[in-house]
């Protein structure tokens, strides 16, 4: 049978959403128990014989991965070939800006943009407790974007800067990346609400990885919310290299080899003692630093 390059667009376990090469899209399933594609793969598929259905039998190779450990330590693969990495947090529920750090720090090592929006300006009777923080992540070089899903404020600025990549929307549960991607994409709002599952409040709640073509070529995947979110990184390298502006200050340790926590003449611990780096920033590298130490020590 012929065999064809698909994309990965919806990601149900062991069942698969295809866009083939004439744009149709397909349900398929996958070859044997190694095969474990994720949205954003490309794959190569072929028709099964008097079924509606396709069959995965390869993945190609990804550009990158978003990746975080499982229970047992192991890398679990969340999507594959992103370009920009969009960390989203929200007026409510309450920001946990080490999950938006983690997930800055992911996307520095897989070598993909990443931009910081914060969701549900318009609910301004809420304290606004994040300019601090926010201004933290445009010190260190990232976009940082306010917007609204309720009102539509700054969505078009989201569109133009997403128009041509492939980008994931990742955050806290609640924080609106279902309803910002509505706003974006073309034709969202039928498919978001088929694989939406319904909580016990009443909430749509994402509970599958999709993937959404945007007016300008692009794409974007909606996922699931997280309570938590640790990058799959399990060297000292790797956690420095996801903090952009403790990489940069390091260049200028006495040791090419400091690591930024104990080490004398450190350039890092300086500029954090003289406010050029956010005291809750280094903070946040401190725990991912234990936490990749605990994955090695796990893993070996
Ligand atoms: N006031 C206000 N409410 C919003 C905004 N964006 C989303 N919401 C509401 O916040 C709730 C959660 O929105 P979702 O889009 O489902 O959030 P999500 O991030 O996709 O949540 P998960 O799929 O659980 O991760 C819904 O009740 C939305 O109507 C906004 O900009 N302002
Ligand atoms: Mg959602
Ligand atoms: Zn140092």
């Amino acid at each position: 049978m012929t065999q064809q390059n698909a994309l990965v667009t919806g990601a149900f376990s062991r069942r698969m959403y295809l866009r083939l090469e004439d744009q149709s899209e397909v349900v398929a399933r996958i070859k044997g128990k190694k095969v474990r594609p994720v949205c954003g793969d490309w794959v190569s598929a072929e028709p099964i014989p008097k079924e509606p259905d396709w069959l995965i039998t390869n993945i190609k190779p990804r550009k990158n991965e978003l990746a975080r450990p499982d229970n047992r330590g192991r890398k679990e693969v969340l999507a594959a070939n992103i370009s920009c990495v969009v960390a989203m947090a929200a007026v409510e529920p309450k920001p946990d800006w080490f999950v938006v750090d983690r997930y800055l720090a992911a996307a520095e090592n897989m070598g993909a943009d990443a931009i910081v929006v914060f969701n549900k300006t318009d609910l301004a009777h809420l304290p606004s407790v994040a300019d601090e923080q926010l201004a933290d992540y445009e010190r260190s070089g990232y976009a940082v974007l306010r917007c609204s899903a309720e009102s539509g404020a700054n969505l078009d600025r989201l569109a133009t800067m997403l128009a041509t990549q492939t980008a994931i929307i990742v955050g806290q549960s609640g924080v609106g990346k279902s309803s910002v991607i509505n706003y974006l994409a073309v034709d969202s709002e039928q498919r978001t609400a088929a694989i939406s599952g319904s909580t016990g409040e009443g909430r749509h709640t994402t509970v599958n990885s999709v993937m959404l073509e945007l007016p300008g070529g692009g794409a974007v995947i909606d996922s699931p919310g997280v309570r938590d979110y640790a990058p799959a990184i399990d060297t000292a390298a790797e956690v420095i290299k996801g903090f952009r502006e403790i990489n940069e200050a390091g260049q200028n340790c006495r040791f090419a080899n400091c690591v930024h926590l104990r080490e004398p003449d450190c350039a890092v611990k300086l500029a954090v003692e003289e406010g050029n780096i956010s005291a809750r920033r280094y903070e946040s590298f401190k725990r991912l630093m234990n936490l990749s130490r605990d994955l090695a020590n796990r893993r070996s």
